[in-house]
């Protein structure tokens, strides 16, 4: 009889030995946060509103897409942050079919960096209708919404004002001048479509900002933050992690054009603004710097205002798109600088990445630790001659980090 209250005690010691033996086997393995719910039947509990499941339902079916384009929808893109946690934002990316499998390595990049603990939607555009292999790799990789788009042709074509045969010349003569892109006629669309509309795609008016992503690219640090959340709460507008001199073959008259637009509408232009990161006289002349646009996160809102939109008009009107090879990076880096006053710019440096040929590795060791990095700091392209990155921590009075003068 007095045997009872001893087992007892057995089965409370096996109990609590049991409790202790999960608890520390799985704080001591790693686990991915989403792991059991991915288990259980693809449901996400991470975040309520957005189901990273593999279901047709998720995406927006080639069938759709027409509707789509025609008729803007109110619900899902919205609703991404119902969960509390999440600013109304994108990824966004601008592909061919045939980028398929150099776009699933960035995004593998991201959701392993970042977007796995999120969940944010990305938005597909695309010339031509996105193939089923497109969407089911894609669908299979985001663990947020995805949705595909299509642009209509009146984005993707030349504007009634366009000299065709000049164009064509214009094409030939930098192709013998061996310009990169020179020759590419589908390459000028698409720097017009990035600079003047895919902001207004109707998969994107819903949102509030976009983080673009091209193919191949990589990201080397965790993303231990969220740079939506944190443009939106410091009230920031346009970001960058590489900046550069542009190329002057492909832009000779482009600053003619801003400053034609700077006389035509003196009230659009910012007080305390950045030309000095963009211009060494004042505004006179070009110094051809500018935030390297395969990379960006910024307010789709102000894209959308019309102080951009009157902007790109002017530029627009000019032909500089087709008659030479603007590229959307001056041209949006060149409307972020006059446009917006300095503290609405920002330098994202926890972001490490890459875009062939160039690397932003951030300075600070500790960081690259802290951060779980894999670049190497010696690829770093921030304080090289041809970077304009400097500049802009000079025009903004931001303190360089110790050892940058190592990396020049
Ligand atoms: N749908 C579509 N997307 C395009 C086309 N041309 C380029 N893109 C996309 O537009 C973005 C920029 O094009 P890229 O070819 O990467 O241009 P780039 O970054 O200047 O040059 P790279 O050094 O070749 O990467 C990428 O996301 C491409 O996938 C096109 O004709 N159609
Ligand atoms: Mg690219």
């Amino acid at each position: 009889m007095s045997s009872g209250p001893k087992y007892l005690r057995y089965l409370v010691f096996a109990a609590v030995g049991l409790a202790l033996f999960f608890f520390i086997s799985r704080s001591a393995i790693p686990m991915p946060e989403n792991i059991g719910t991915k288990l259980n039947n693809y449901k996400d509990t991470f975040t309520s509103s957005s189901s990273p499941s593999t279901d047709s339902s998720t995406s927006t079916s080639a069938n759709e897409e027409a509707a789509v384009i025609n008729k803007p929808t109110n619900e899902a893109p919205g609703s991404a942050g119902a969960s509390g946690d999440r600013v109304n934002a994108t990824f966004v990316t601008l592909a061919r079919n045939g980028d398929v499998w150099d776009i699933a390595k960035s995004i593998r990049q991201v959701e392993d960096r970042f977007n796995r603990n999120y969940h944010y939607d990305w938005v597909f555009l695309n010339d031509k209708e996105f193939d089923e292999t497109f969407k089911k790799v894609t669908t299979s990789l985001v663990s947020g919404t995805t949705h595909y788009g299509i642009i209509p042709n009146e984005h993707w074509s030349y504007p009634e004002w366009i000299d065709q045969d000049k164009a064509k010349k214009a094409r030939e003569t930098m192709e013998e001048k061996h310009i990169i892109y020179g020759g590419s006629e589908s390459y000028r669309h698409m720097c017009r479509y990035e600079s003047g509309f895919f902001f207004r795609h109707p998969l994107m008016l819903n949102y509030e900002y976009y983080w673009r992503v091209e193919p191949s690219i990589e990201l080397y640090c965790d993303v231990s933050f969220d740079p939506f959340r944190f443009m939106k709460e410091n009230n920031k507008k346009y970001s960058f992690v590489l900046s550069l001199y542009e190329y002057y073959e492909t832009i000779p008259s482009l600053w003619d054009s801003v400053k034609k637009f700077m006389g035509n509408h003196p009230e659009h232009i910012a007080e305390g603004n950045s030309m000095d990161f963009l211009s060494d006289d004042g505004g006179k002349t070009y110094n051809k710097c500018h935030f390297w646009s395969n990379f960006e996160i910024g307010s789709l809102e102000w894209l959308r205002s019309k102080e951009y939109i009157d902007y790109f008009e002017t530029l627009d009107h000019d032909g500089g798109f087709f008659y030479e090879r603007w590229g959307d990076a001056p041209v949006h880096s060149i409307a972020a600088g006059i446009l917006l006053p300095k503290e609405d710019l920002h330098f994202f440096n926890e972001i490490a990445y890459y875009h062939i040929p160039f690397t932003h590795c951030p300075t600070s060791e500790q960081m690259r630790l802290d951060l779980k990095c894999s670049c190497n700091p010696g690829d770093n392209f921030d304080w090289k001659g041809y970077s304009c990155t400097s500049r802009f921590f000079d025009i903004n009075n931001m303190e360089k980090p110790p050892g940058y003068e190592n990396q020049s």
